[in-house]
């Protein structure tokens, strides 16, 4: 890498907060499931917007493209640089965190700050943060808002776009673009903080957010229900939101999940019997929404957990998932969702795809919201026919490629299954005039042009 450059960084940054160090950079280089890795020409940690402008102009100057990451949390490859090779920004050192505005139920945050340490600092005020998700002490502002991160609480919350009330970001030329004022209602033209939520680092770097927070209405009931099937499970979660308030997560798992989560934490069976599938609800009802719930006739096997240590028990059994399957293999990870009438139609016809390409897959998800994660063990980190084929069963059944985790390299060559040609070209023109010189993490999101040809 240019010694010019380094020297350069160096001096914006200080020279501890550039990392060369291959042992060191490799952390940086290779995502969370091991499956995408790419060459880190040296990590950047940049303290503050300031700072992040210089970093890019000066990478700019030297034809370097730059990768934002948050947490290094992201499940798609998109927050990790090429094989070709980029400047990693790492924003983690980004750590505002302004005192929590009560009378308007709002905080200023830093890009770097995590998840848990916002939702902690929620709480004091007894307000609450809507995103969660199982990555929370990791994942940071920044990337959950560049990835418009769902988590367990988008049925109550909406995902990470909800959230937003404006942003602080650095665009391409170094210039900053900001809206922390917190306003509510702001028509004046277009909505540049929504345009950033999802965009995946590739239009800037998002420095700070003013997020919206709610009033704390924490989860008092926890119920594991054993069920023949995704059918029952969906029409169980539907009902049980009809009959109890304030339902928190609606979550779904399977015997096979279930399997690799008790080989890899040694858990006891979860209900008096096995199942082929599960729903796991949180509710904020009191001990009579319970009772209510327990003689519902689809409830042959269930748990009830009312305080937090039993809810946490059963919560391990859903918020394992993703490590077991880690234990297991590198997995190739498919985020899709469905109108609910749709998900049964398409989880029948997916085990004889799987089985065709010798392979496993574990289903799981957000079932209260039509979202499932079908993570596929066996093919090679570079073998793409079983994310094709389930990417192209799910788009069959009206399904979108992806719900939560977003497009990141992993699915770039697949966009067109859940975007029409006009919108990409449409997503191409945003970025050409955002990111005229292509600085911003090429290859996610979007194909590079002469990049590998859509599959
Ligand atoms: C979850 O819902 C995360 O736990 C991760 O979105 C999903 O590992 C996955 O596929
Ligand atoms: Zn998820």
């Amino acid at each position: 890498m240019d010694a010019a450059l380094l020297a350069e960084l160096a001096a914006i940054a200080g020279r501890e907060h550039v990392l060369t160090d291959p042992d060191v950079t490799a952390g940086y280089a290779t995502d969370w499931t091991r499956r995408f890795h790419g060459l880190a020409h040296c990590v950047v940690r940049p303290r503050d917007t300031s700072e992040v402008a210089r970093v890019l102009l000066a990478c700019a100057r030297h034809g370097l493209p730059v990768v934002p990451q948050g947490g290094n949390t992201g499940l798609v490859g998109g927050g990790v640089p090429p094989a070709g090779g980029a400047v990693v920004l790492s924003a983690r050192r980004l750590r505002r965190l302004d005192p929590v505005d009560t009378v308007a139920s709002q905080v200023t945050a830093g890009a770097g700050v995590t998840i848990a340490e916002l939702r902690a600092h929620a709480a004091r005020a007894g307000l609450e943060y809507g995103v969660d998700l199982a990555a929370r002490d990791s994942a940071t502002v920044g990337g959950t808002i560049a990835t418009n991160a769902g988590g367990i609480q988008t049925i109550r919350y909406g995902p990470t776009r909800a959230q937003l009330l404006g942003l602080e970001a650095v665009l391409a030329d170094g210039t900053v673009i900001s809206r922390l004022g917190g306003i509510q209602v702001d028509n004046t033209g277009y909505d540049l903080t929504q345009l950033l939520a999802g965009s995946e680092g590739t239009l800037a770097v998002i420095t700070a957010a003013r997020l919206r927070l709610w009033r704390a209405d924490p989860p008092t009931l926890t119920l594991l229900a054993g069920l023949p099937g995704i059918e029952a499970a969906a029409a169980v979660a539907a009902r049980i939101s009809s009959l109890v308030p304030g339902v928190r997560a609606a979550e779904y798992f399977e015997a096979a999940g279930l399997a690799l989560v008790r080989e890899h934490t040694g858990l006891p069976a979860p209900l008096g019997r096995d199942h082929p599938a599960y729903l796991l609800v949180d509710a904020a009802a009191s001990s009579d929404g319970a009772e209510r719930l327990v003689v519902l006739p689809e409830l042959t096997d269930a748990a009830v957990a009312l305080d937090t240590q039993a809810r946490t028990a059963l919560w391990a059994y859903r918020e394992r998932h993703t490590e077991s399957i880690g234990a297991a293999g590198v997995p190739h990870k498919m985020d899709v969702a469905f109108p609910a009438a749709r998900l049964a139609g398409f989880r029948a016809e997916l085990d004889e795809i799987i089985a065709k390409l010798d392979a496993r897959a574990i289903v799981f998800g957000h079932i209260g919201v039509g979202n499932l994660h079908v993570n596929v063990l066996g093919p090679g980190p570079d073998d793409h026919r079983a994310d094709d084929a389930v990417l192209r069963l799910a788009a069959g059944h009206g399904g979108t490629i992806s719900a939560e985790h977003g497009i990141g390299r992993a699915k770039a060559a697949m966009l067109p299954l859940s975007r029409s040609a006009p919108e990409i070209a449409a997503m191409r023109a945003i970025k050409h005039a955002l990111d005229p010189t292509g600085l911003f993490n090429p290859g996610v999101l979007l194909l590079a042009p002469g990049g590998q040809t859509p599959r």
